[in-house]
Parts: C-alpha cells; sequence; structure tokens
C-alpha cells in the first residue's frame, strides 16, 4: 500500500537555497527518518483502525438513533461526541501550529497536519507536548496542485472523517525584487495563499459533506492587511484586485502579469491581494452552499501575531522592530498561543457556527464579526475570482 502513496519527489531546502530529493523511506508520501518511521506509522495505522472502529460505531448508532456522531454509551447517559477531526494547513509553525496545539489539549480533536516539512512539522508538535495520538501529519505542499491533490487522496485513503478543514498556511515575499513561481507557474503568493487553498477546499467540500459530526466548518485565514477600510490596510502597498486581468492572465510574469490586477511585481502587496481572495472565496463558498450543506465558512482576523516565521523573508531591522511596534504603539500584537486559542474558538466553539463571517477579537480577546472593506465583500468580484480561479486549478 504505501508505494501507491509514495510522491514522484519530496524536497527538503537546504539551508533555505537548494534542496535534495528523497525517493524512498516515505510513508503517507513523507520522508520519514528511522526513530520517526516507528512512531509515525504505527500512530498512523492505530488511528486508521481505531477510527474506523470508533466511525462504525457512530454509524451504527446512527441508523438507530438519528443522532449523528454522539457515542451514547458514555457514563451516566451521558452524550459524547466522537473525537473531531481537523485538518489544518501550514500547522508546523505559528497561528497554525498554535491551533493544533490548542485543539490537541482538549483531547476532543485528532489534527492533521497538514504540511510541506514532515520533519519541521514531527519536530513542532514534539516540541509544542501534543500527545501522539491526537495528530498525524500528512505532506501537502500548496505551491504545487499535483502535491493537493495526492494530498487529498491519501488523506481519502486513511479512512479518517473531514469535519472542519482550516486553510491557514501562508507565504510572504516582502523584499523580492522579482517574482517567483508555484509548479504550475503562478505566482508564488497567490499561487499559495489562495489557489492551492482554493483547490483544496473546493475538491474537500466532498469530503466535509460526508462527515456525520454536528457542526462542519471550512475556515480560510484572512487579515486586516487586506481590508483597506482599516488603519493597517492603508500601509502601502495597499490590496487591491483591480479588473482582475493579471489572475485572468495566470499570473506567470510571461505573456500575463505576476500580479492579480495586471501592475508590476511587488511582494508584499501580492500577500495582501491573496488575502483579499481568501476573504472573498470563503463568502462565495458561503453564497454557494451554505443553504444545501450546512457547512459553517468563516474567515478571521486572528490580530497581530509579529512573532511567527511569515515575516522570515523581511529584513532583519523589520523583524526586530516589528515585534515591539506592534506591542506598545499599535497595541495590536497577539502572542502565538492566543491567536492558536482564537482560531480554536472558530474551529470548535458551538456558538460560533455562523456561516459566512469574518471573526475578530476586542482588546479584551472577546470575539464579533468584523466588516470587511469594500473590496473584500464585493460579491461580484468574489464570483469572478471564483470562475476564474476554478480555470486556473484545473476545476472548469
Ligand atoms: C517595505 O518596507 C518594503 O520596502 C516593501 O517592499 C513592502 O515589503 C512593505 O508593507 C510591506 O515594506 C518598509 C519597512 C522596511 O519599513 C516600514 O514600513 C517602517 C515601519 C515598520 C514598523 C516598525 C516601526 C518601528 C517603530 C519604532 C518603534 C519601535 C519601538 C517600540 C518600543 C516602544 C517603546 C515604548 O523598513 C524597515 O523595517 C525599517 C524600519 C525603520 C524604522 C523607521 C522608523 C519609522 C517609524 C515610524 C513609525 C511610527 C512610530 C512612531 C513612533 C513613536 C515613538 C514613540
Ligand atoms: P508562519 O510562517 O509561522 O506559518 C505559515 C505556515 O504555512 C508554515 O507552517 C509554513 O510551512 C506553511 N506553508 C508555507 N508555504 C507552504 C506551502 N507551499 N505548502 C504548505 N505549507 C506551506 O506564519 P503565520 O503563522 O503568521 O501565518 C499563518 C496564517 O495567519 C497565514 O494565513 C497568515 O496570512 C495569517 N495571518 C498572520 C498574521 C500575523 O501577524 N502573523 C496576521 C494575520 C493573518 P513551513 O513551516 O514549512 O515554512
Ligand atoms: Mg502593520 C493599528 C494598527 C496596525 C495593525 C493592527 C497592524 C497589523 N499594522 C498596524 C499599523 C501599522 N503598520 C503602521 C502605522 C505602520 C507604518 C509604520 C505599519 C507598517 C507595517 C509593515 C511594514 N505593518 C506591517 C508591515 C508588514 O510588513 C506586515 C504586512 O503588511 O504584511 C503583509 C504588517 C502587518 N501589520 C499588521 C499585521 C497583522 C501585519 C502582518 C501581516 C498580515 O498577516 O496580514
Amino acid at each position: 500500500m504505501a508505494a501507491s502513496l509514495l510522491p514522484a519527489s519530496f524536497s527538503i531546502p537546504k539551508e533555505g537555497k537548494s534542496s535534495v530529493s528523497l525517493k524512498d523511506s516515505t510513508f503517507f508520501g513523507l520522508p520519514l527518518s528511522e526513530p520517526l518511521k516507528a512512531d509515525f506509522g504505527s500512530s498512523a495505522l492505530r488511528y486508521k483502525r481505531e477510527f474506523q472502529q470508533r466511525v462504525c460505531v457512530v454509524r451504527a448508532e446512527t441508523v438507530a438513533t438519528t443522532t449523528p456522531a454522539v457515542n451514547k454509551s458514555a457514563p451516566e447517559g451521558k452524550k459524547t461526541l466522537r473525537k473531531g477531526s481537523v485538518v489544518i494547513t501550514g500547522a508546523s509553525s505559528g497561528l497554525g501550529l498554535a491551533t493544533a496545539k490548542a485543539l490537541a489539549e482538549t483531547g476532543k480533536w485528532h489534527i492533521i497536519m497538514a504540511c510541506r516539512d514532515y520533519l519541521k512539522a514531527a519536530r513542532a508538535a514534539k516540541s509544542a507536548g501534543m500527545a501522539k495520538e491526537n495528530y498525524t501529519i500528512m505532506h501537502l505542499d500548496l505551491a504545487s496542485l499535483d502535491s493537493v491533490r495526492q494530498f487529498v487522496d491519501t488523506f481519502r485513503r486513511s479512512g479518517m472523517p473531514l469535519d472542519v478543514l482550516v486553510c491557514n498556511a501562508a507565504v510572504y515575499l516582502p523584499t523580492a525584487k522579482e517574482p517567483t513561481f508555484t509548479a504550475e507557474g503562478f505566482e508564488l503568493s497567490v499561487g499559495t495563499n489562495h489557489l492551492g487553498h482554493f483547490l483544496l477546499a473546493r475538491m474537500m467540500l466532498e469530503d466535509l459533506n460526508k462527515s456525520d459530526y454536528p457542526s462542519k466548518r471550512l475556515i480560510i485565514v484572512g487579515s486586516i492587511t487586506g481590508n483597506t477600510n482599516t488603519l493597517a490596510g492603508n500601509v502601502p502597498p495597499k490590496a487591491n484586485l483591480g479588473d482582475l486581468r493579471g489572475l485572468a492572465g495566470g499570473l506567470n510574469g510571461l505573456n500575463s502579469s505576476a500580479m492579480i490586477d495586471g501592475g508590476d511585481f511587488d511582494g508584499a502587496k501580492a500577500y495582501k491581494d491573496s488575502k483579499v481572495c481568501n476573504m472573498l472565496t470563503m463568502q462565495e463558498f458561503h453564497r454557494r452552499y451554505h443553504e444545501e450543506t450546512g457547512i459553517t465558512f468563516a474567515s478571521l482576523y486572528p490580530g497581530c501575531i509579529a512573532t511567527t516565521g511569515l515575516f522570515r523573508e523581511h529584513i532583519p531591522l523589520f523583524r526586530t522592530l516589528f515585534p515591539p511596534f506592534q506591542k506598545y504603539i499599535t497595541k495590536g500584537f497577539v502572542s502565538e498561543d492566543e491567536a492558536g486559542k482564537r482560531l480554536a474558538q472558530v474551529v470548535s466553539e458551538p456558538s460560533l457556527t455562523k456561516s459566512g463571517v469574518y471573526w475578530s477579537w476586542n482588546k479584551t480577546s472577546a470575539s464579533f464579526e468584523n466588516q470587511l472593506s469594500q473590496e473584500a465583500s464585493d460579491a461580484e468580484k468574489a464570483r469572478k475570482v471564483w470562475e476564474i480561479s476554478e480555470k486556473l486549478v484545473g476545476l472548469a
């Protein structure tokens, strides 16, 4: 079985530049070191078995009681929910890792960490103190649509249900002078943050639909910096998708611009544009599928987590000054832990089931429904981004 799950190759960035290719010793499409192999292999297989048993129990009960995902055999007749199964992209650092940790600590969730770097994810989960039975790592490189399709295939073969999908991973390339590209030739920021997630979310809608969990959710992480109705969103370069001519041209920088609006390449703008696409996509999902499926579609701004890997490409001076600037001047700073708790709420809080919402938190860390900018709530633009994106990723 393992052989059919092998990717053609897998590369590990070496000092962030060159890469080596590993073609053997993989599981779930991931390279494994010897000590990890034992851990991972056994826990994933054990998990698969346990999950199938549990799901069978649940299914059987569903038929009998029509109460999905509820196990009535708990003591004192209390209804206990089976463990939720959540996929989080980019769970190897920052917000994704903190969310995985927060959910793992409740004991109520099994987290599928969908990451491009297996070893990094394994180390991160370990140092976050996550218990092995609470997570599975699966390879996903959002900068390759083949990898996205392979991830979905691997996930389905694992037999785990999908109750919540969190599209969290992102890259930010503020100092790049020239665009770089995904495997299919899309500008890397929009290609990874938007198009990779767009294909993933579209494909996995089917899996969410099959789940018998009472509250199914699809969450796409947004940001204040894509919203020009805020001060932060007005720091140049500002997000602006224009008439989408660059996106329609495939963002390849050859016969079309690498930027969505058709302008000159600017890495910071490309990131902010990608976040606008993320927020528009969430709303378009809501309009197209919420009524029919009951799935909750949501986006959020978790606060300014100024210490994450997101700023790894920024100049050192920025990385030094940005956290104190956010802490003491804008006061928009949140720790990774706090931000992880916020996203974990959007995953699991019974009170946050409203669909089509962009969540934010106030100074006392209470959630509220925030207003998106004009562009980020433009239904016509959302429809166009959706239609162009489905052509680009091969769905239409
Ligand atoms: C651009 O870089 C890129 O060129 C562009 O390509 C694109 O990537 C864009 O948006 C992305 O970024 C610009 C960036 C790089 O510089 C800035 O934008 C400057 C602002 C960065 C934020 C840090 C401000 C630091 C403020 C200092 C305070 C820190 C200490 C707090 C302690 C508090 C104690 C109570 O360039 C740099 O990163 C260089 C940074 C140089 C700093 C220049 C300072 C200008 C400051 C203005 C800020 C306002 C603060 C008011 C100060 C009040 C003081 C009490
Ligand atoms: P990090 O850089 O810490 O985390 C980003 C994650 O995305 C990493 O796990 C990274 O993997 C992963 N990733 C990047 N490229 C790919 C890829 N091609 N395939 C798979 N995974 C990939 O940043 P943050 O935690 O800050 O960012 C998480 C989310 O939060 C993003 O959507 C960001 O836009 C959003 N956000 C962040 C804010 C902040 O202030 N930091 C504010 C508002 C929103 P690897 O570990 O291998 O690099
Ligand atoms: Mg911004 C109210 C103030 C506020 C908030 C909440 C943020 C969040 N920022 C604010 C204000 C300012 N920022 C001001 C006044 C400036 C000019 C000094 C400023 C600058 C700035 C830079 C250069 N801010 C930045 C950058 C980045 O490179 C980050 C970025 O835009 O990445 C796309 C960033 C951010 N500010 C934020 C947040 C959350 C970011 C991180 C990016 C994101 O995830 O969206």
